[in-house]
């Protein structure tokens, strides 16, 4: 792979304003100013936010900035996620002409998708909050799906209170989209909703939007898999004013670096985010992986031994049910993969 370099720098000056922003003071305790409003985040870089408020009954953005001790329920935390709802002091600009703001308090999260924060313990990373569907965005090939990727993020979605989905994009680049049912046919048990589409080709998106109509939606997934030429079609002609750095420069890579949160006019709030390659789950421990996967629910309790881990123990039914093909192989494959990574 072709090393790019505007790319790393990206990545680089994200994770510097990110680690720098993490050690703002949290103060549980605060007063909240009388003359905050609220507003929700839609786009957070370092220590600038873009924030949608209601002023004289209009939804406008305005930028803001956090200087000082801001207000949070949450701990060991990203201090304000996209998706966040937020309170503000607004104050208008040296000139008087445009409002800006100051991000005073952060409130509790309904749902969120959070994973550990790369490179510090026991720190919870949360990508976005307060949303309804993580749209888990794979493609059928360059790069080809993992279903080990695909089975942490339904966990994520489970533990952070949200709806799984699954996306298939670039079904034009197979001819065999009956194999791609088949291999997939366990997540259709589980119930999760499956879309096969091509982002290129168009197909499948009307699906998209209807599904997505008046609900927020998460697009997650490795990079490269198509999440932002989707969102492009899903967006249309209809564009917020939310640029990166590279689409502005024009260098003519578009690799997302940085999560956002957008408007349709089919009524549907999506929030685009960065490629990821590793995905640790937060807020799981060895003992409760398996409660996580469905598909071994109706065979757990005839283990013999209570805390069965399902792994080495005498008279597990899991295991005997993996032996009779009752249970996906390559789900408990997943099983044994996480269990590894997690702790005691
Ligand atoms: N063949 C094919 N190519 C596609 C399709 N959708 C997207 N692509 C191509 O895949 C490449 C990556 O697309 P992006 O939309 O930038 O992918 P992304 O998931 O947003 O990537 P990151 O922002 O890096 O996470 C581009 O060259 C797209 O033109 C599709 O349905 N079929
Ligand atoms: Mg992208
Ligand atoms: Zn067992």
């Amino acid at each position: 792979m072709k090393f790019d370099k505007e790319k790393y720098l990206n990545k680089r000056e994200n994770i510097r304003q990110t680690n720098a922003f993490r050690g703002k003071l949290v103060n549980t305790k605060a007063t909240i100013s009388e003359k905050a409003i609220s507003g929700i985040a839609l786009s957070v870089i370092g220590n600038s936010i873009l924030a949608e408020i209601e002023l004289n009954n209009k939804n406008v953005l305005v930028n803001c900035s956090v200087s000082g001790k801001i207000s949070s329920p949450n701990k060991n935390s990203t201090l304000i996620a996209v998706g966040d709802s937020i309170k503000i002091v607004l104050s208008q600009n040296s000139n008087n002409e445009k409002f800006i703001g100051r991000v005073v308090a952060v409130e509790e999260r309904n749902t969120k998708l959070s994973r550990y924060a790369v490179g510090k313990k026991n720190f919870e990373h949360v990508i976005a909050s307060n949303f309804d569907y993580l749209m888990i965005v794979v493609s059928t090939f360059q790069p080809n799906y993992n279903k080990r990727f695909i089975d942490r993020l339904v966990i994520a979605s489970e533990i952070g209170g949200i709806k799984p989905i699954i996306v298939i994009n670039k079904i034009d680049l197979t001819e065999d989209l009956a194999f791609f049912f088949d291999d997939l046919k366990i997540y259709k048990e589980l119930e999760i909703p499956i879309f096969y589409i091509s982002s290129l080709a168009g197909n499948g998106i009307d699906e998209i939007k209807e599904f997505t109509k008046n609900k927020i939606s998460l697009f997650f997934g490795p990079s490269g898999v198509g999440k932002s030429t989707l969102i492009n079609l899903l967006l249309g002609e209809y564009t917020q004013e939310i640029r990166e750095i590279s689409e502005r420069t024009n260098k003519g890579q578009h690799t997302t670096s940085f999560v956002k949160m957008l408007k349709t006019n089919f009524g549907a709030k999506i929030i685009d985010s960065p490629g990821v390659r590793e995905f640790a789950l937060w807020d799981i421990d060895k003992q409760n992986l398996a409660l996580h996967f469905h598909d071994f629910d109706k065979y757990r309790q005839n283990c013999k031994y209570y805390a069965c881990t399902h792994i080495h123990e005498p008279d597990c039914a899991v295991i005997q049910a993996v032996e009779d093909g009752q249970i996906d192989i390559e789900r408990y494959q997943s099983y044994l993969n996480i269990f590894d990574t997690l702790e005691e």
